[in-house]
């Protein structure tokens, strides 16, 4: 077979056309043809390429964004096609401003929205992270899985006070033990079919576990779509209580662990939605009436936030659940922590005025 010039045009994948696919995928609207010819040979060092980065959006046409970073090279290789989704997703944002991280908990101006607890039932706070001189979770092997759960769980277990807890190994976990913690909102799902297509769930369920104290207020997620999840939560509506928790353990562990990290990216991770911050907060909260309103979407839009069903990312509120949301900050990178907190509670705070104007 006659060996294929670089100048030739290789026709663009036909899934991206398809009736199928979602049209406001990001992938679908920034691989242009010019694009894909210019990338469709490249390769990072570690071995990920543009087919590798883009399986995800062309196996799940429901896809919102479609791609999945396999190393920090990806980041720079692949700009062409990232930048542009990347610029999107966390608008008004340009990476060459570059992002500036504040964690100061203080800064934040958030007096507890329902004391009452009437609406919030739980707040949560996570951020992604991922170790330095590592392949991101789609392009790594099982050994260096290992190697990283390793590391990590050595340097939790010499956490101290609130933060010392557990490693619970997702291998040899029994069946109901893992459910419990699923429907507890407390540990990942298994066989997200975004991540399953991304190379993610490879080996599964091996190197992958949670962290947690005694509370379960602290709790770190080992090897599922980043190397770490680290998370803050607890019943009620104390932001405060539970960003003061999060920042506290995190400075623990970035002083033992270095991770990745870019001037214009911020803190690198697997989807280029959790970029920057790495930080999604979010309160559970019932809102039937606000959820109807007819300019719903609208106002999340504008006050930059993004609504899940309790059951986290692409699952809906059922039964006794029914009309509570998964509230959450969109943006995460070219904003500080303290924004990204800002923005889910001015967001929240909006909810519950148009809420409580229909009871
Ligand atoms: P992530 O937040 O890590 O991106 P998901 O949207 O899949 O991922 O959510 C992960 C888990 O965290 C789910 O079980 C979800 O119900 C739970 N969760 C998210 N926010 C809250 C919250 N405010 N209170 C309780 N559980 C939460
Ligand atoms: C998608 O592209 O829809 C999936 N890969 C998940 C994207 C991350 N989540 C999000 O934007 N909320």
């Amino acid at each position: 077979r006659k060996a294929r010039s670089p100048d030739e045009k290789m026709p663009m994948p036909a899934e991206l056309s398809s009736p199928q696919c979602n049209p406001k995928m990001l992938l679908k609207k920034y691989l242009t043809e010019d694009v894909y010819n210019a990338l469709r040979d490249k390769k990072t060092k570690s071995g990920f390429t543009l087919t590798d980065l883009i399986k995800s959006g062309l196996e799940n046409l429901d896809s919102s964004n479609g791609v999945y970073a396999g190393d920090e090279e990806s980041y720079s290789l692949y700009a062409k096609v990232l930048d542009p989704i990347i610029e999107e997703y966390h608008s008004p944002y340009k990476l060459k401003d570059g992002h500036t991280s504040d964690m100061n908990p203080e800064k934040v101006e958030a007096p507890d929205l329902d004391p009452e607890g009437r609406f919030i039932r739980s707040t949560r706070i996570r951020v992604a992270r991922n170790l330095k001189g590592y392949n991101l979770t789609p392009n790594m092997s099982k050994e260096e899985r290992l190697e990283i759960e390793k590391k990590v769980v050595g340097v939790l277990s010499s956490l101290t006070g609130d933060l010392a807890g557990t490693y619970y190994p997702l291998n040899g976990m029994d069946e109901q033990t893992r459910q419990q913690l699923v429907n507890d909102h407390f540990l990942f799902k298994k066989g997200d079919r975004f991540l399953e297509s991304a190379g993610v769930n490879k080996e599964w369920p091996e190197g992958r576990g949670i962290f947690h104290n005694v509370n379960k207020t602290f709790l770190v997620w080992v090897n599922e779509e980043d190397q770490l999840r680290i998370i803050s939560m607890e019943m009620g509506s104390d932001i405060l209580s539970v960003f003061k928790r999060l920042c506290d353990a995190v400075n623990e562990i970035d002083k033992q662990l270095g991770f990745q990290h870019t001037h214009q990216h911020g803190y690198l991770s697997s989807c280029p939605t959790n970029l920057g911050t790495g930080m999604r907060a979010s309160v559970h909260v019932k809102i039937p009436h606000a959820a109807e309103h007819p300019d719903f979407k609208k106002i999340c839009d504008e006050y930059h936030i993004q609504p899940r069903g309790i059951h986290g990312e692409h699952s809906e509120s059922t039964g006794a659940d029914v009309g509570v949301f998964d509230i959450s900050n969109r943006r995460r990178l070219g904003l500080s922590e303290v924004q990204c907190v800002q923005d889910m509670y001015n967001g929240v705070k909006k909810l519950l005025e148009i809420e409580k104007e229909a009871l």
